[in-house]
């Protein structure tokens, strides 16, 4: 059995889980810190009873959230440059990996931003679904350049995640449209480009990405709008490149309809007849994406695999697995 967790371990973990912290990256950066804090508290002597309770919590974290890639391979780099014989030079190790993990995370994303800026011109309309900061960070950097921006809004039920994004946006001083989801369609018309995040991208392309994705990309296309996503390498899905799949978390009903809602339609509890399905990602087939843009330059979806193999080559099992 694995050796208990240090509290702000868990404290992270739930908060991933309850959304409090979200999105792939930030999931990231706050899971590297978790283990950083992990090791900085522990208390144990020998250094297989450290090894152990790193690993136990790298499992805590792990078992909140089941799509964003980011998390799993957060885990792996920082668990990978675990060193040294006694527990303070293991100590030592994992903040340093995990500082090196955030630092890397933060340029890297400075960099997408600047090659999803290119794609941009002025006077753009951007639309957007979700938060992500790698798609801001796209923005971002155009606004720097001094390009204007316009950009359209999608709510994104259940969790209205859209509203993040317009206040972000709002700051940034870009007018905002704020629509609700079912409004997509007809806004893009006057959008120029779709701009995205990304929880997983798969080896064949694919892009897993908060729900509605793929049906504002399918739109997209039909309407000659072209899609883009911003994902850092963090986001491409290692296990994909043999045969496994991503998982699509299914969330709490309670998102979709409350107690309330649920009584008003005549049902007064669940289970009785009435179900409710609440999946929070969904898969964007390659054929509907344009780009997608990382750190390390834009690729069409077909093409990532074989920056995955690059990045990633053998790396598959569990992440607390040497
Ligand atoms: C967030 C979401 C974001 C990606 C990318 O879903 O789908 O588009 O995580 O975000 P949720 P980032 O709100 O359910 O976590 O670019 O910040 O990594």
């Amino acid at each position: 059995s694995l050796p208990a967790v240090d509290p702000a371990v868990a404290a992270t973990a739930d908060d991933i889980a309850e959304m409090e912290i979200r999105g792939a990256a930030t999931i990231a950066d706050a899971a590297a810190e978790a283990l950083a804090r992990q090791a900085a508290q522990s208390d144990v002597d020998s250094p297989s009873a450290f090894r152990q309770q790193l690993r136990a919590a790298a499992k805590t974290l792990y078992e909140t959230r089941p799509t964003a890639v980011s998390l799993p391979n957060a885990l792996r780099y920082v668990l990978r440059g675990m060193s040294g014989e006694t527990v303070s030079e293991l100590r030592a190790s994992i903040i340093a990996r995990a500082e090196e993990f955030q630092h890397d995370l933060t340029q890297a994303q400075s960099k997408l931003g600047e090659v999803g800026s290119n794609r941009l011109r002025d006077g753009d309309v951007v639309m957007t679904h979700c938060h992500s900061t790698d798609a801001l960070s796209c923005l971002e950097a155009a606004l720097e350049d001094g390009k204007e921006l316009e950009a359209i809004v999608k709510e994104t039920r259940p969790r209205k995640q859209g509203y993040i994004t317009a206040g972000r946006l709002r700051e940034l001083g870009v007018p905002v449209t704020l629509i609700v989801d079912n409004a997509a369609r007809r806004y893009l018309d006057r959008a120029d480009h779709v701009l995205v995040g990304a929880d997983s991208i798969a080896a064949d392309g694919s892009v897993i990405n908060k729900i509605g994705t793929s049906g504002l990309a399918v739109n997209a296309r039909e309407r000659g709008v072209p899609v883009m996503v911003a994902a850092q390498t963090i986001k491409l899905h290692p296990d994909t490149m043999t045969g496994h799949t991503v998982e699509i978390e299914m969330r709490d009903e309670l998102e979709v309809l409350t107690d309330n809602e649920r009584a008003a339609i005549g049902d007064e509890q669940a289970g009785e007849g009435l179900t409710v399905e609440n999946p929070a990602f969904d898969v964007t087939p390659p054929r509907y994406v344009d780009a997608i843009v990382t750190e390390r330059g834009q690729f069409p979806p077909e093409s990532v695999v074989t920056l995955m193999r690059e990045l990633f080559g053998e790396s598959t099992g569990e992440p607390w697995e040497p």
